[in-house]
């Protein structure tokens, strides 16, 4: 793809090579075609990207170690890098004006991206052209399987945009799972239904890596002087913004990423499905791989990973519902997900099902609640700028889907906690998976839920001054009256979902001195946030 060029083709001569900060991959399509002897590749720290939203300091951190190692490696294979640094006295402060200051410095008269992984971003690159004069060639991001046609090809004319029945065509695309005769290995293409284990006691161990008998922890990488430098560097700028910078231990180079993801398929793949949606106090990641702030910066490849796992399975080291389970995530969800993020922008980002217009409590940043759910989840997300799917979903997504928060409150504060969070995948996953604002467009039904499935799944009701098996009163669990009093407030709209019945009948069935009592609750206890 090209975009408009006022100079004509894109032509020859030297060429300056955009690799953005999440771009860390040598196989980037910018990169692809590179003349050693006459192209300068850019890469920028720059404040319009660094405080869009006020990212947590470990994602800050994260990426510009990331990006400075990767120009380090750029450099020592004999390519030109314009490395830019954010205390650079020059420096413009955007994406675009060290472009603009790239060419003038380096004589170069084409500009070669790649696709970025946000609309805002995406437009201004497409306005470069015009702007600054000289052609902009805007390349597919192949490090993505589905290219963002294919998906728009795929969607058109169809019903339902589902991601089972997309996730089946990528199946078949890949090879993945896919037995000699073309059928789904294990003869089904999901085995979810074995990957819903409760928390095990033993799970709980010894702290926050895991214990005794717990899951292994996850690798630690010790900073070098590079990323001692960044840290140094985001503690000066940025120590303002939510969440602790200290300790850093995340890969911050492809080598030490892939032994992350090694020590993930031998360790903890295995219970993979068994715990995923499980929660404990005691384990932040259970068996979760906590790769995805390595594959979203670019430095594991999608498909690499997914065949590592397909091994562990075919070599009988990991079970079929784990294995399955784990690469759906990615060849299903994480592609699925894109392509609906880039089918449907910009509008998709301003609907509003629920018509939600609270303002997000304080408490998401603070992690000052007695829902001992929300304090937990809160905490590991400022420790660790992680936390893994259910909880992201079913603690702080639910309690803002049952509550009524600004879909736009949510999802900003989504993008900024999280070192994986990029607004084409946070985006599809909050404002459509957990606040269904999109009106049911990726979820068939909303993900609403009482204090009962956090309860099942978690440990925290134990510690938690509410009590979870009461519905109304001073001590009632917060999510149990604010769910009922979600599901009359809207029985209308949900009334036409036949996956809402069940709920919807059992609500019909309440008295009207038991919903007096709820929808009072539920009144004072939203009147008390913020
Ligand atoms: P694992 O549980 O080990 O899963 C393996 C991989 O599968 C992940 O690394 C990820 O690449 C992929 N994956 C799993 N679920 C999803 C999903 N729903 N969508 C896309 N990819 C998925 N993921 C992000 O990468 N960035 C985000 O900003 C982000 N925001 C989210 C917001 C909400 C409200 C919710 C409910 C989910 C969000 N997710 C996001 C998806 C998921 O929670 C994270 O990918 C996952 O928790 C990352 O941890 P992990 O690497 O240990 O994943
Ligand atoms: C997230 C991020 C941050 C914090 N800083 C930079 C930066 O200084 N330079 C850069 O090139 N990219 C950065 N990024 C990643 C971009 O925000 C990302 O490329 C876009 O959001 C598109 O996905
Ligand atoms: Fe969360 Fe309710 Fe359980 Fe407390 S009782 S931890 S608020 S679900």
């Amino acid at each position: 793809m090209s975009c408009a060029e006022p100079g004509g083709g894109v032509g020859d001569g030297p060429t300056l090579r955009l690799v953005l900060g999440d771009q860390a991959s040598r196989s980037l399509s910018a990169l692809s075609d590179i003349d050693q002897a006459r192209d300068t590749v850019l890469m920028a720290e720059v404040a319009a990207e660094a405080t869009y939203v006020p990212h947590h300091p470990k994602k800050i951190a994260f990426l510009f170690a990331v990006m400075r190692h990767f120009a380090a490696e750029l450099e020592a294979e004999g390519i030109a890098v314009r490395y830019i640094r954010l205390d650079d006295p020059d420096n413009s402060g955007t994406i675009g004006g060290e472009v603009a200051r790239a060419l003038a410095a380096t004589g170069a008269r084409r500009v070669v991206c790649t696709q970025c992984g946000e609309y805002r971003l995406d437009r201004a690159m497409r306005g470069w052209a015009a702007e600054i004069g000289v052609p902009v060639d805007i390349r597919e991001d192949d490090r993505f399987l589905c290219a963002r046609a294919w998906f728009r090809d795929w969607a058109a004319g169809r019903k339902q945009v589902r991601m089972e029945h997309f996730y089946r065509e990528m199946r078949r695309a890949t090879g993945l799972l896919m037995d000699a005769s073309g059928k789904p290995e294990g003869g089904q293409w999901n085995f979810d239904k074995d990957n819903r284990k409760p928390p095990d006691d033993r799970l709980g161990g010894g702290g926050a890596g895991g214990g005794l008998f717990g899951p292994p922890a996850v690798p630690s990488f010790a900073p070098d002087a590079t990323t001692r430098a960044v840290l140094d560097l985001v503690e000066a700028r940025f120590a303002h913004h939510f969440g602790d910078l200290h300790p850093f231990d995340y890969a911050v180079t492809r080598a030490d990423a892939e032994t992350a993801l090694d020590r993930f398929i031998a360790e903890r793949l295995p219970l993979f499905g068994d715990y995923q949606d499980a929660m404990t106090a005691g384990s932040d990641h259970l068996y979760h791989s906590v790769i995805a702030l390595y594959l979203n910066a670019g430095l594991l490849d999608p498909l690499g990973v997914c065949r590592a796992a397909e091994r562990a399975y075919r070599e009988g080291a990991a079970p079929l519902n784990a294995v399955e389970g784990f690469i759906r995530q990615i060849i299903g969800w994480r592609e699925y997900v894109r392509g609906i993020y880039w089918l449907r922008m910009p509008d998709y980002a301003e609907t509003n099902h629920f018509g939600a217009v609270r303002d997000l409590p304080d408490f998401y940043w603070t992690a000052e609640t007695d829902m001992a759910c929300i304090a937990h989840v809160v905490d590991e997300t400022r420790r660790l700028a992680y936390a893994h799917h259910i909880q992201r979903l079913m603690v702080t997504g639910t309690f803002a889907l049952l509550a009524g928060i600004d879909p736009k409150q949510v999802c900003a504060w989504y993008l900024a906690v999280y070192a994986d969070a990029y607004e084409w995948v946070e985006l599809p996953n909050t404002h459509g998976m957990a606040l269904h604002a999109d009106g049911g467009l990726m979820a068939s039904k909303p993900y609403a839920a009482s204090g009962k499935y956090i309860d099942r799944m978690s440990t925290y009701c134990r510690d938690c001054r509410y009590d979870v098996k009461r519905r109304d009163g001073p001590d009632a669990c917060p999510f149990n009256y604010l769910y009922w009093d979600f599901l009359m407030r809207h029985a209308d709209r949900l009334g036409d979902n036949p996956r809402m019945a069940m709920p919807l009948k059992t609500l019909a069935r309440m008295g009207d001195d038991t919903k007096r009592a709820i929808r009072e609750d539920a009144r004072r206890f939203l009147e008390t946030l913020n």
